[in-house]
C-alpha cells in the first residue's frame, strides 16, 4: 500500500465500501421479507467504483446518479436510515417514500437524484456544471452511468456542450459489461468507451473499477482538471456486477466462468486484505468497522419498519412547484 494515503482516507474507504455492500445484501433480504416493495438494481461488486469516486469530491459537489444507485448515494454522504425508509416506500425517507430505490435526491449531500431514466442524469449534472461555472463557485458536478447509457444521446448531447464550454463536469461511466442482458460488444462497436471523449475535446481515461484507490485518483486529477477550468474527463471504470440485473433476473447471459472470474477480483475482500498486508490496520479493527456498519443497518431496517407508509391523500403533495426556492442547490 503505498504511504501517500492517509490511513483516515483509508479507513473511510473501507468503511464506506462496506457499507454499501451490506447495505445492498440487507436490502436485497428486506425485500424478500417484504418490507421493500419494487425493483432493486444492486450495485454488488461495484463498491469501489461508487465509494471511492465520491472520496474524492467535497460535500458541495454534486452527482446524478441511476437506477444502480445505492452505492453512489451511500458514498456522496446518504444516510442509510434515510435510504433504507425512501426502499421501503415509507413516509420517513429521503423522497418521503414517494420515490423508492431509483428516485432518491438529497440535495443537502449533493445528491441531484437517482434516475429511472437511463441517461436522464447527463443533462441535469451539466446543468449544475454550468451553474457552478457561471456563479464562479469552485464545484464539480459528476455523472455516473453504466456502458448502455452511453449510447444515448444525452451523453453525447451534453458531452459535446461540456466539452465546448469547458464545463466543471466528470463523466463516470461504469462499464460493468452489460445493459441488462445485452453484452457490451452487442451495443457499442469498440471496447473502449472511453475514447468517446475524444469526439467532445476533452480527455477519456480508464481505470479498473475493482481498485479503489485508482479509481479514487483518476477522479481526483478530473477534479481538479475541471476545477483549474480545463473542463470535463471521462472516466471509464472497467467493472462488473456480481448479482442480476435486477433481483430476480434468471441471468442467463452470462459467459461460463465470466462470475467466477470477477469475484475472485471481488473489491471489497481485496482492499480489506491490502489494508491488512499494508500493516497500518489490525483484523480487530476492521472487524470493528464492519461491525458498526451492521450496527447502522439494523438502526435503518427498524427506522423503516417503525414508519407509516404515506397517506392517500398526500399523493398530489410535492408534485407541483409553488415555489422556486425548494430548487436552489
Ligand atoms: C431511456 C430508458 N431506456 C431503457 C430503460 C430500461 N433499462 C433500465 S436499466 C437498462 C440498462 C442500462 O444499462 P447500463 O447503462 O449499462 O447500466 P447498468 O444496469 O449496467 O448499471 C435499461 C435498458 C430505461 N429505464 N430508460
Ligand atoms: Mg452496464
Amino acid at each position: 500500500m503505498d504511504n501517500k494515503y492517509s490511513p483516515e482516507l483509508l479507513a473511510h474507504l473501507f468503511r464506506q465500501m462496506t457499507l454499501v455492500r451490506e447495505f445492498e445484501l440487507r436490502a436485497i433480504e428486506e425485500r424478500r421479507r417484504g418490507l421493500i416493495p419494487g425493483f432493486i438494481h444492486s450495485c454488488v461488486g461495484q463498491e469501489a467504483t461508487a465509494v471511492a469516486s465520491c472520496a474524492a469530491l467535497t460535500q458541495e459537489d454534486v452527482i446524478t446518479s441511476t437506477h444502480r444507485g445505492h452505492g453512489h448515494l451511500l458514498g456522496k454522504g446518504g444516510d442509510p436510515k434515510f435510504m433504507m425508509a425512501e426502499l421501503a416506500g415509507r413516509s420517513s425517507g429521503y423522497c418521503l417514500g414517494r420515490g423508492g430505490s431509483l428516485h432518491i435526491a438529497d440535495f443537502d449531500s449533493g445528491i441531484l437524484g437517482a434516475n429511472g431514466i437511463v441517461g436522464g442524469g447527463f443533462p441535469i449534472a451539466a446543468g449544475a456544471a454550468l451553474a457552478f461555472q457561471m456563479r464562479q463557485e469552485a464545484r464539480v458536478a459528476l455523472t455516473f452511468f453504466g456502458d448502455g447509457a452511453i449510447n444515448e444521446g444525452t451523453f453525447h448531447e451534453a458531452a459535446n456542450l461540456a466539452g465546448l464550454w469547458r464545463l466543471p463536469l466528470i463523466f463516470f461511466c461504469e462499464n460493468n459489461l452489460y445493459g441488462e442482458g445485452t453484452p457490451q460488444h452487442k451495443q457499442a462497436p469498440i471496447a473502449d468507451l472511453a475514447r468517446r471523449a475524444d469526439s467532445y475535446g476533452f480527455p477519456g481515461v480508464i481505470v479498473d473499477g475493482n481498485d479503489v484507490t485508482a479509481v479514487y485518483e483518476a477522479t481526483q486529477t478530473a477534479r481538479s482538471r475541471a476545477l483549474a477550468g480545463e473542463g470535463p474527463t471521462l472516466i471509464e471504470a472497467k467493472t462488473y456486477r456480481f448479482r442480476g440485473h435486477y433481483e430476480g433476473d434468471p441471468q442467463i447471459y452470462r459467459e461460463p466462468g465470466e462470475l467466477e472470474a470477477w469475484q475472485a477480483r471481488d473489491p471489497v475482500p481485496a482492499f480489506r486484505a491490502e489494508l491488512l498486508a499494508s500493516g497500518l490496520f489490525e483484523e480487530a479493527e476492521l472487524a470493528d468497522m464492519e461491525a458498526a456498519v451492521q450496527a447502522q443497518l439494523d438502526e435503518a431496517v427498524a427506522f423503516a419498519a417503525a414508519a407509516p407508509i404515506p397517506a392517500a391523500e398526500e399523493a398530489l403533495q410535492g408534485i407541483y412547484a409553488e415555489t422556486h426556492e425548494g430548487l436552489v442547490f
